[in-house]
């Protein structure tokens, strides 16, 4: 396992095509906490279990609601941080690169990355829990639950919660990245949840190098051809410098 930028400089400059995965971690510089963290505080007496799953929405929507709201107010007042405008000009210094990422604040598209695919869906849209689309509130309404605007049932974050599939659409072209890439950037994510996290093991066995991005090891960070042991803020644009 090599480390430092000049050897990820080299096997980008070389790639064909790129799949890059990222994490919460890549928006904990925006100021945004990773997923775990954002279990503090008021909510640390909860796992993500017990408040991003359907069931924990439909034994207490309220309680939900006021979770996902709190993370919308942090995303709102959150800016792209060097890192996403980083991989977003790295899309232009390449012949083809996908993105995918696990984080649902929009970020990487405010950052200018085109193409994102969210793989678990993003907190700031509202989906009706009937109709399954994504749709406008409807005014306040009686239990001050936010409701949908067409049918009045109750609305839910556009987002994907433990147990739940991933979006078809979704899981289809990330797979087909992972597939077809010949470099995997792992990004500020420590590869716990699934499928996500089986994204690199899809392109280690079809042959590709992985490239790992993260101030921590993880259980990917073996199998890196080359580690880059710092944040995504400072590393991405050391990489984009080192082209
Ligand atoms: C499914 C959206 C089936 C919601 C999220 C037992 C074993 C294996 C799997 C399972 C199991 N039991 C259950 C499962 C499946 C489960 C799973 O994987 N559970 C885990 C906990 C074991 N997966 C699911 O349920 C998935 N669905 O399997 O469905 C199915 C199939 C068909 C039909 C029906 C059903 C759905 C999973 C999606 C859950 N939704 N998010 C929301 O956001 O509210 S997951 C959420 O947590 C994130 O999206 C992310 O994917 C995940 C991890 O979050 P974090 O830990 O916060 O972030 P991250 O992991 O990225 O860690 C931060 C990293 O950044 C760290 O490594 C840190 O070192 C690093 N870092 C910190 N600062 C920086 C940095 N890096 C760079 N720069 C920095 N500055």
């Amino acid at each position: 396992m090599a480390t430092g930028l000049p050897s990820a400089a080299q096997l980008i400059r070389t790639a064909r095509h790129i799949c890059v995965l990222t994490g919460a971690g890549i928006s904990a510089e925006s100021g945004i906490p990773t997923f775990r963290d954002a279990l503090t505080g008021l909510w640390e007496r909860f796992r993500p279990e017990e408040l991003a799953t359907p069931e924990a929405f439909n034994r207490n929507p309220r309680r939900v609601w006021d979770w996902y709201e709190s993370r919308r107010e942090s995303i709102r007042r959150a800016e792209p941080n060097p890192g996403h405008r980083a991989l977003a000009a790295l899309a232009g210094r390449v012949p083809r690169l996908t993105l995918v990422t696990q984080n649902v604040d929009g970020l990487h598209q405010r950052a200018g990355s085109e193409g994102v695919i969210e793989y678990h869906g993003n907190i700031l849209r509202d989906r009706c829990t009937v109709e399954q689309t994504v749709v406008q509130r409807a005014g306040a309404s009686g239990d001050d639950l936010p409701r949908c605007s067409s049918c009045g049932a109750l609305v839910r974050p556009d987002v994907v919660w433990f147990g739940e599939a991933i979006p078809a659409a979704a899981m289809r072209l990330a797979d087909a990245a992972a597939l077809d890439c010949d470099l995997f950037l792992s990004i500020g994510t420590s590869s716990l949840v699934y499928p996500a996290a089986g994204l690199a093991e899809t392109a280690l066995r079809r042959g590709a190098t992985v490239i790992e991005i993260n101030p921590q090891p993880t259980d990917l960070s073996d199998a890196a051809a080359v580690v880059l042991r710092g944040p995504a803020g400072v590393m991405l644009p050391g990489v984009l410098d080192a082209l």
